[in-house]
C-alpha cells in the first residue's frame, strides 16, 4: 500500500496462537465495508507458543497485515507502544487478540471519530449504561467493575470504563502523549494524560464477552497493585483525605469523652487516652497535609504532560522547518 492508511488496528498478542488467523479474518471482514485503506498491525509480545510463526505467515500472505515481534515478553503496554510506533493510520484502534468486543466495534469506534470532528478518542465501555459483560467469571467481573469504579472517581467521574484496551484514537492524540507504562496500566495512563491535555474522550456502550479461545493472562496482584498506585497518584486525597479525616474524627470523639470525664471528675492525669487523642489529632492533620501536598504534585504532573506535548509539537515543527530549509537550499542531508 503506497498511501497512508485511514485506519490502523493494533493487536498486541501474547500466546494467542489459536486466535491469530480467525481474528485477522474477522477484522478484515469488518474493515472492508469501510472502503478505505487500512492496516492490521500484529505485535507478538515474546509469546512462548506458536504465535510468532502463525502471525508471520498471516502477514506474508495478507497485504494489509503487518507484523512486529520481539523475543521476550515485555507486557501489554510495551506491546501497544511498539504497535503505535509501527502504525501509519489517521485513526489508530487497539483491541484484544480474542476480539472480546467483537470485530464490529472497530468500525463503530472509527465511525464515531469520523462523524465528530471535535472528538479525539473513543472507548468501548462495558460499564456505561447500555454496555455489559457476558460470560465473564464473577471474580474477574467484580475486580474489573470495582477497579473501574474507584478509578472513575479518581478521574473526576467523567468516564465509566478506564481500564479497557478496545479504543480508537485520532493519530495526533498518541503522537502528543509521552507514554511509559509497560503493563496494562497503560490504558489508565493514556486516559489520564489525554484528559489532562483537554482531549475530548467519549465512551460508546459495548459488550465484553469472555474469550472462547486461548487463556487470559490476567494476574490479580500485579494488576491490583499497579492500578491502586495509579489511583492514588491521580487523586491522593482518596487515600490521605479519607485516612486523615477518620483519624481526626476518632480523635475528636475521644476528645469529647475526655472532656466529659474531666467534668464528671473521673479523669486521671496521665491516662493513655489523652496521649491517644493527641496522636490521632496530630497524625490526622499530618496525613491530611500529605494529601494536600500529593494533590499539588498530581496537578504539577498534569502540567508537565502539557509541557511535554508542547515540546513534541515544537520538535515536529522544527524538523518540518529544517526539512523545508534543507529542500530550499538544495542541500541533500
Ligand atoms: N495480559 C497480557 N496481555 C498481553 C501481553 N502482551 C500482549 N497481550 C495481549 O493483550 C490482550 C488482552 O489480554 P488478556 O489475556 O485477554 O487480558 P484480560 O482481557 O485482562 O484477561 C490480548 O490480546 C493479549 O494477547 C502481556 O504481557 N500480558
Ligand atoms: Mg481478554
Amino acid at each position: 500500500m503506497s498511501d497512508r492508511p485511514e485506519v490502523s488496528v493494533v493487536v498486541p498478542m501474547f500466546n494467542e496462537e489459536e486466535n491469530v488467523e480467525a481474528t485477522v479474518e474477522r477484522l478484515k471482514g469488518a474493515l472492508e465495508p469501510l472502503k478505505c485503506a487500512y492496516e492490521i498491525v500484529l505485535v507478538n509480545d515474546g509469546s512462548t507458543d506458536n504465535t510468532h510463526a502463525v502471525a508471520q505467515a498471516v502477514s506474508e500472505r495478507e497485504p494489509n497485515v503487518s507484523f512486529v515481534s520481539y523475543p521476550t515478553n515485555r507486557g501489554r503496554g510495551k506491546a501497544m507502544r511498539v504497535g503505535f510506533a509501527e502504525s501509519a493510520g489517521r485513526f489508530l484502534c487497539t483491541t484484544e487478540a480474542d476480539l472480546s468486543y467483537g470485530e464490529d466495534i472497530v468500525v463503530r469506534m472509527v465511525s464515531e471519530l469520523r462523524n465528530s470532528p471535535d472528538l479525539d478518542m473513543v472507548v468501548a465501555s462495558p460499564y456505561m449504561p447500555g454496555g455489559g459483560l457476558a460470560g465473564v467469571p464473577w471474580f474477574r467481573a467484580l475486580v474489573s467493575r470495582l477497579g473501574n469504579l474507584v478509578l472513575a472517581v479518581a478521574m473526576a467521574g467523567r468516564l465509566h470504563t478506564v481500564t479497557g484496551m478496545t479504543r480508537a484514537y485520532r493519530r495526533q492524540v498518541l503522537e502528543t502523549l509521552e507514554l511509559e507504562s509497560d503493563g496494562k496500566e497503560i490504558h489508565v495512563e493514556i486516559i489520564s494524560k489525554a484528559l489532562a491535555l483537554g482531549y475530548l474522550v467519549r465512551e460508546i456502550p459495548a459488550t465484553l464477552r469472555w474469550r472462547t479461545r486461548g487463556k487470559s493472562k490476567f494476574r490479580f496482584r500485579r494488576t491490583a497493585s499497579t492500578h491502586l498506585v495509579l489511583t492514588f497518584l491521580e487523586r491522593p486525597m482518596m487515600l490521605f483525605g479519607a485516612l486523615g479525616f477518620l483519624m481526626l474524627l476518632i480523635g475528636f470523639v475521644l476528645g469529647v469523652d475526655i472532656v466529659v470525664l474531666r467534668f464528671t471528675g473521673s479523669l486521671t492525669a496521665g491516662r493513655p487516652l489523652i496521649t491517644l487523642v493527641a496522636l490521632l489529632v496530630i497524625g490526622g492533620i499530618q496525613v491530611l497535609s500529605f494529601g494536600l501536598i500529593g494533590t499539588q504534585i498530581a496537578a504539577l504532573r498534569r502540567e508537565s504532560v502539557k509541557i511535554q506535548r508542547q515540546n513534541r509539537e515544537l520538535a515536529s515543527q522544527l524538523s518540518r522547518l529544517g526539512l523545508a530549509a534543507g529542500q530550499e537550499g538544495g542541500e541533500p542531508r
